[in-house]
């Protein structure tokens, strides 16, 4: 018995600006895949239960300080201390889809504009994470943005940090493979039928990738 080893699963992340749409769309994208019959976890980051997630939620907050550096590498470890776990359901099967990834973590950061924090450098401790195999962009335009409601209250919600963030993600995007960029602007529907494509189009192509990459 056993001669057929069990087929692994997909690593799905879902990028994209505050009010893209990505809660939304990853919920229907992880329905959409179960009624397909994968087995499918839907996580995101920040991850703010755990200790160091709990520090990351008292930043956003606003409630702590932290030092641009510190609070970014924290932001990495978070990833970090669950990439063996990423690692092991992959391989045993389960596809799982990330709401937001090393991308946000990346680009947020830099957007702060610190002389000594570039994107280059805040892609650094990324660098050997489970590599995607997709990342679907839900690009959306500021206008779209505004016309969805307001921005929250937390760190980063803020016209001039956004403006930032989405000329860093396309700057990021344009030197990754495997990112297909998703006009978000679309109805809820449109754009999930949108998802539904590139990911079983990507689904078709996992036996021709092979095992799980890292992120380079
Ligand atoms: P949510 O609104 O999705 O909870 O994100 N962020 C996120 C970073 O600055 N670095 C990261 O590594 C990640 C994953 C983006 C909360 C905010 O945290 C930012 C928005
Ligand atoms: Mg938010």
């Amino acid at each position: 018995a056993g001669h057929e080893s069990t087929r692994r699963g997909a690593l799905i992340v879902v990028e994209g600006l505050d009010r893209a749409g990505k809660s939304s769309q990853c919920e229907k994208l992880r329905d959409y895949l179960s009624e397909q019959g994968h087995t499918v976890k839907y996580i995101r980051f920040p991850d703010r239960t755990t200790p160091i997630g709990k520090l990351i939620d008292s930043y956003l907050r606003g409630s702590t300080d932290q030092e641009d550096h510190s609070i970014h590498l924290l932001f990495s470890a978070n990833r970090w201390e669950v990439a063996k776990s990423i690692q092991e359901d992959i391989a045993n099967g389960s596809t799982i889809i990330v709401d937001r990834y090393s991308y946000s973590g990346a680009v947020y950061s830099a957007a702060k504009a610190n002389p000594t924090l570039s994107l280059e450098w805040a892609w650094q401790p990324e660098i050997g994470l489970p590599r995607p195999d997709i990342c679907l962009f839900l690009n959306i335009s500021a206008e779209e943005a505004a016309k969805r409601g307001g921005f929250g209250a937390e760190r980063y919600e803020n016209e001039a940090m956004q403006s930032r963030v989405r000329d860093l993600f396309r700057t990021l995007f344009e030197r990754q493979e495997d990112v297909s960029i998703i006009d978000a602007g679309k109805s809820l529907e449109d754009v999930s039928k949108e998802i539904q494509i590139v990911v079983s189009e990507c689904l078709g192509r996992l036996d021709a990738i092979g095992p799980l990459r890292t992120l380079g």
